[in-house]
């Protein structure tokens, strides 16, 4: 399957600098050699342009109730990339958007979702279903999923709402850090969430198999969303929020292994690698790894 890599190095929606040099980051270490391993064929787009933060009011564009930083700039972005990822499924290929921090993944799921019935596998060990009125610390990328999902006042939802995503589509996998309003909105929703203490009590494979069941109900594909702080901090060093009691190397690969062989993969993201708080580049090249898992690579 050709595949259109797409970066978008941003760190608006977090609160440490740094994520921004994530595609820098993963394309350094190793991405297309371990994407041509998996028998992808390889094009790189290059990054959505995205304005300097430091010259950039936090609070210029606010909702009417709370508070997302750098919403102005999250929105431009999120737009650009939504349009790249749209037209490189339109071209037939498959798009691996590299964050950036995780408020990108409004551009590419909205992306994904324009012309398709999409469901979304989010590997993460947050929630990520804060809007502006509830979230204890205004960053944009604990709130993605609230704002695709159109919960949430986001100075508008147009640009943010994906259309073609349903909550009953969505399965979060690897939940262990939520903030209180955000445990409330994610029970309230049709969203299912699969925890830590799920896939200890389960395991991970009969874990994601769940949630591929969920992502592909009458959908016509998965846009999966890799936070790398899903992983544990010992595999993952290299995040800004890192949390412990994550998956292991191991439930890792094997995860991705199990999205590929659905055969429904349509659209895929690595975000949140900090290379600045990473050792030897070891949480991006581990990112590359688990892309090309995702991608069909297999051991023999
Ligand atoms: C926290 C952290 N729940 C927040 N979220 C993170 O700021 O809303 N998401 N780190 O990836
Ligand atoms: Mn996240
Ligand atoms: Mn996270
Ligand atoms: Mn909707």
């Amino acid at each position: 399957r050709p595949t259109r890599i797409i970066g978008a190095p941003i760190d608006y929606g977090a609160n440490r600098r740094g994520v921004d040099m994530g595609p820098s980051a993963i394309r350094y270490g190793g991405l297309a050699a371990q994407l041509e391993d998996a028998g992808a064929t390889v094009a790189d787009d290059g990054d959505v342009s995205a304005p300097r933060a430091e010259e950039r009011d936090p609070e210029a564009e606010t909702p009417s109730e709370g508070r997302a930083k750098f919403l102005r700039e999250t929105k431009a972005v999120c737009t650009a990339l939504s349009d790249r990822v749209a037209e490189t499924l339109d071209s037939g290929e498959l798009p691996l958007v590299l964050g950036g921090d995780h408020s990108i993944a409004i551009g590419s799921v909205t992306g994904s979702a324009r012309d398709a019935d999409v469901g979304v596998v989010w590997f993460d060990a947050h929630g990520d279903f804060n809007t502006p009125a509830t979230s204890p610390s205004g960053n944009v990328h604990g709130m993605p999923l609230a704002a695709l999902l159109g919960i949430g006042d986001f100075a508008g939802v147009e640009w943010a709402n994906a259309d073609g995503l349903r909550e009953e589509n969505v399965a979060i996998v690897g939940l262990r850090s939520v903030d209180e309003a955000e445990r409330e909105a994610i029970r309230e929703s049709e969203v299912t969430a699969f925890t830590m203490s799920d896939i200890d009590e389960e395991g991970i494979t009969a874990v994601v198999e769940g949630a591929l069941e969920i992502a592909t109900a009458g959908t016509d594909g998965i846009h999966v969303s890799l936070d790398l702080d899903w992983l544990d901090p010992r595999e993952a060093p290299g995040v800004g929020t890192p949390v412990r009691g994550g998956v292991n190397y191991r439930e890792a690969h094997s995860a991705l292994e199990t999205v590929a062989e659905t055969g429904a993969l349509r659209s895929l993201e690595l975000v949140e690698v900090n290379p600045i708080l990473d050792e030897q580049n070891e949480t991006a090249s581990l990112a590359t790894e688990l892309a090309a898992s995702a991608l069909g690579k297999r051991i023999l």
